[in-house]
C-alpha cells in the first residue's frame, strides 16, 4: 500500500516542474519544448526497503497553429466619394503555441454581402495594409508602416492592422465597398523577413515537433488552413444636389410691373435653385456658373444675390449680395448646402 501511496506525490512534483519551466500561455505550452515525467517505485523485501526503481518519459510539445482576425468596432466606416486614405481597422491575434509570421492580404469583393447587413456595390482603389507601428490603435500616416506580413508575433500577442484605400468619385449614398483581411500563418524564420509556408504534419506523430492546424473558418477562409479572415466595409455618404433654374418677368417697357410680358426690353429675374436631398452629406463650396445667352443683357444695377430661399416653389426676394459677372457669365459660390436644404442665386437681365 505504501508504494502506491507515494506514486501520486512523485508525479505531482514532476508536473509542477514542467509548469515552472514554461510560461503559462493561453495558447498552451510552447511548441518544441519537452515534457519529462519521472516515476519512482519503492518497495520492500522481508520488511527491508530495497533500491528504488525509476523511469522517465520525455516528449516534444507539438505546434498548434491558430489565429484570429477580427474587425475592430461593429459598424461600417462612412466615407465620401473621392475620399483618399479611408481606414478600416482589424486585429490579428496569434493563438498558436509558437512564434509565427503572418502574411496579410486585403481583398475587395465583387458584389455579395458586406460586413454589416449591406451589399457590396463598388471597389475601393489603391488598398494598402499598415501595421499600428506606434501601438496607439489609430492609423497615423507616415508613422504606421506599410506591411505585407506581421513579423515574429509571439504566442497570445495581437497586432492592430489598418487597410487604407481610396474611394472613387461618382458614388452615391449607401454604396458599399467590402474588404476582407486575411492573415496566413507562416514560419517565423528570421526576424525582419517573412518565413516559409507552414506545412501540417499529415502522418503519424513524430518524436520531433509536429504541426497541427487548429484555426476556425473566418469570413472567406476554411477551417484548419492556417489562415483566418474578417470583413469590414466602407459606406458612402454623398451629397445629392439637384439644380433648377426659374425665370420671372419683373417689368416691361409698356406695362411696367403690372402684368409684365417678356418683350424686348423687359427685365427678367433668374433664380437658380440648389437643393440637397434628405440624408445626404453636406455639400460645400457649391460653385454656380451661368453663361448668359446673347439674347439677354446682364443687369449690373441689380447685382447677384446668394443664399436666398424658396417658398412653395417660388424664389423669395432674399439672400445677400455676392458673386460676380465676367465674360458673359454669372458666377457665385454657396458656402454649403446641407441635407434637406435649398439655397438660391438670383440675378436679373433684360431681353435684347
Ligand atoms: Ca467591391
Ligand atoms: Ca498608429
Ligand atoms: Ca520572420
Ligand atoms: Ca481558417
Amino acid at each position: 500500500m505504501r508504494k502506491y501511496g507515494r506514486l501520486p506525490a512523485t508525479v505531482g512534483a514532476a508536473a509542477l516542474a514542467v509548469v515552472g519551466a514554461s510560461p503559462a500561455f493561453a495558447a498552451g505550452t510552447t511548441a518544441g519544448s519537452t515534457i519529462t515525467n519521472s516515476v519512482t517505485v519503492n518497495y520492500q523485501v522481508g520488511g527491508v526497503s530495497q533500491t528504488a526503481s525509476s523511469a522517465s518519459d520525455t516528449f516534444t510539445v507539438d505546434r498548434k497553429v491558430n489565429l484570429t482576425v477580427a474587425e475592430v468596432g461593429t459598424t461600417t466606416t462612412q466615407v465620401s466619394p473621392g475620399q483618399t486614405a479611408a481606414v478600416t481597422t482589424f486585429t490579428v491575434t496569434n493563438t498558436s503555441n509558437a512564434v509565427l509570421d503572418f502574411a496579410l492580404t486585403a481583398a475587395q469583393q465583387a458584389g455579395g454581402a458586406g460586413a454589416h447587413a449591406n451589399t457590396d456595390t463598388f471597389d475601393a482603389t489603391n488598398a494598402k495594409i499598415y501595421v499600428d507601428t506606434n501601438g496607439n490603435g489609430s492609423y497615423d500616416a507616415g508613422t504606421d508602416q506599410e506591411v505585407s506580413y506581421i513579423d515574429e508575433l509571439v504566442a497570445d500577442a495581437s497586432r492592430t492592422i489598418f487597410v487604407v484605400a481610396d474611394m472613387p468619385l461618382g458614388l452615391t449614398t449607401n454604396d458599399v465597398a467590402a474588404v476582407t483581411l486575411t492573415a496566413t500563418g507562416r514560419e517565423g524564420g528570421a526576424a525582419a523577413s517573412q518565413g516559409s509556408a507552414l506545412t501540417e504534419t499529415t502522418g503519424a506523430n513524430t518524436s520531433g515537433m509536429d504541426t497541427v492546424f487548429a484555426d476556425g473558418a473566418g469570413a472567406t477562409d476554411a477551417s484548419r488552413d492556417a489562415a483566418h479572415s474578417a470583413k469590414d466595409d466602407w459606406t458612402v455618404l454623398a451629397a445629392a444636389l439637384s439644380v433648377s433654374k426659374l425665370s420671372t418677368v419683373i417689368s416691361d417697357p409698356l406695362n411696367g410691373t403690372t402684368n409684365p410680358k417678356a418683350i424686348p426690353g423687359a427685365t427678367i429675374e433668374y433664380c437658380i435653385v440648389v437643393s440637397n436631398a434628405a440624408g445626404s452629406a453636406t455639400a460645400s463650396s457649391v460653385a454656380i456658373s451661368d453663361p448668359l445667352p446673347a439674347t439677354v443683357t446682364y443687369d449690373s444695377g441689380f447685382g447677384i444675390f446668394l443664399n436666398g430661399s424658396v417658398t412653395s416653389g417660388v424664389c423669395n426676394a432674399d439672400g445677400s449680395t455676392g458673386g460676380s459677372y465676367a465674360s458673359g457669365t454669372v458666377s457665385g459660390t454657396l458656402t454649403s448646402v446641407a441635407a434637406s436644404e435649398t439655397k438660391t442665386l438670383r440675378f436679373r437681365a433684360t431681353i435684347n
